[in-house]
């Protein structure tokens, strides 16, 4: 996650790393596991690593780094577990081509670990899910904590969110570099994947610490592996939401609006989205489709550098419908559907429209309400 426009005060601020001045960050680690682990003694000996929902690159790597900090390092047994599919095919090829296991949250025995961990995501963020019964002991994370009023707030022993680090997979680096923990040349390549595409290579959000972990990684990791993952075999049926993206797409004035009826899964939306910004004269991007399996209309609402903020066009967006987060340049919502009928879908999206094309109401003066085709 990104914001380039506060890049000068992100990598300045002060890293909020645990511990005693004095102490390395990883050593407290290890002293809150270790008296976690003494403390419970009827529990089993494994620790649990979680991410948020989806996960992305830099929780995937940051999940693998990990497992080699916990394993090799302090010589504790660990399980990475994932809630929900991952679709993107960089992500699925990340996972298939590195052969990095991981279990489904849902066949997960809790009594065999005495903690759990979470990385690139906090227990306060609604799309990371929390076990009821592992403590969590641990929190590792770049993105800047929510404010919900009265949400609760969670006592954790060991937290450690840095703010101006541009990948989660950076902060598991220092600590296995700390540990001395040789990398093999898996999770090598793991971090590097996470540093590489959080930081859209050293591009955006890069801290010298960013740059230590993306050049280290690189050198240990498997190239071959590395270009797999960046040029995945793409399924048939992406090409068949692409061409639909294309001919259902719209430009008016500075935006490109493209609502896709049904999608394949949320990653292709926030894909065509980042795809459509890039055409030249567009400055702000909205693509939506609803998605089967999770009951919901996903939005993604791009700008880019010198157009804004993201968040409060979404506002706009959906005009009190749904749930929406963002920051800087990226937003992104949910609109929970009765059906995936054809009318429901169609009417969440005639709204969709309205609400959109009206900001531009306001700020282009007339446009034709039904844009121009981009092909
Ligand atoms: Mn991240």
């Amino acid at each position: 996650m990104t914001n380039p426009s506060s890049r000068a005060a992100r990598t300045d601020s002060v890293p909020s790393t645990p511990g005693a001045p004095d102490q390395l960050p990883v050593e407290h680690l290890e002293g809150v596991l270790r008296a976690a682990r003494a403390a419970a003694p009827e529990r089993g000996d494994h620790v649990l690593i979680l991410t948020h929902r989806g996960p992305d690159p830099d929780a995937i790597g940051s999940c693998e780094g990990m497992r080699a900090l916990f394993e090799q390092g302090f010589g504790m047994p660990a399980d990475v577990a994932t809630v929900g599919r991952i679709y993107r095919a960089e992500n699925q090829a990340m996972v298939r081509t590195l052969d990095l296991s991981s279990r489904s949250y849902d066949e997960l025995d809790a009594k065999n670990f005495f903690g759990a961990v979470l990385v690139d995501t906090q227990p306060e963020f609604g799309h990371t899910v929390l076990p009821d019964d592992i403590p969590i002991l641990a929190v590792f994370d770049h993105h800047v904590p929510p404010k919900v009023e009265g949400a609760k707030e969670y006592e954790i022993a060991h937290r450690d969110v840095r703010l101006g680090i541009g990948a989660t997979a950076t902060i598991v680096y220092s600590y296995l570099r700390d540990k001395g923990v040789e990398l093999d040349p898996i999770v090598a390549t793991a971090l590097f994947c996470g540093v590489r595409y959080d930081t859209a290579d050293l591009s955006r959000n890069a801290t010298d610490l960013d740059e230590e972990a993306y050049y280290t990684c690189f050198r240990k990791a498997d190239r071959a592996l590395i270009a797999e993952i960046a040029h995945p075999p793409l399924p048939r049926d992406y090409y068949r939401d692409l061409a639909r993206a294309l001919s259902t797409a719209r430009q008016h004035g500075p935006l490109v609006l493209a609502l896709l009826g049904q999608v394949g899964h949320p990653e292709f939306v926030a894909e065509m989205a980042d795809f459509f910004l890039r055409m030249k004269g567009a400055s702000w991007v909205v693509v939506g489709g609803a998605c089967e399996e999770e009951g919901e209309y996903v939005l993604s609402l791009r700008t880019d550098y010198a157009f804004g903020n993201a968040y409060p066009l979404m506002a706009r967006v959906l005009d009190g419908q749904g749930s929406f987060g963002g920051h800087g340049h990226i937003a992104g919502a949910r609109i929970k559907l009765e059906d995936l009928g054809e009318s429901t879908i169609a009417q969440c999206e005639r709204k969709l429209r309205k609400n959109t094309i009206a900001i531009l109401g306001t700020e282009e003066g007339e446009l034709p309400p039904e844009g121009r085709p981009l092909t």
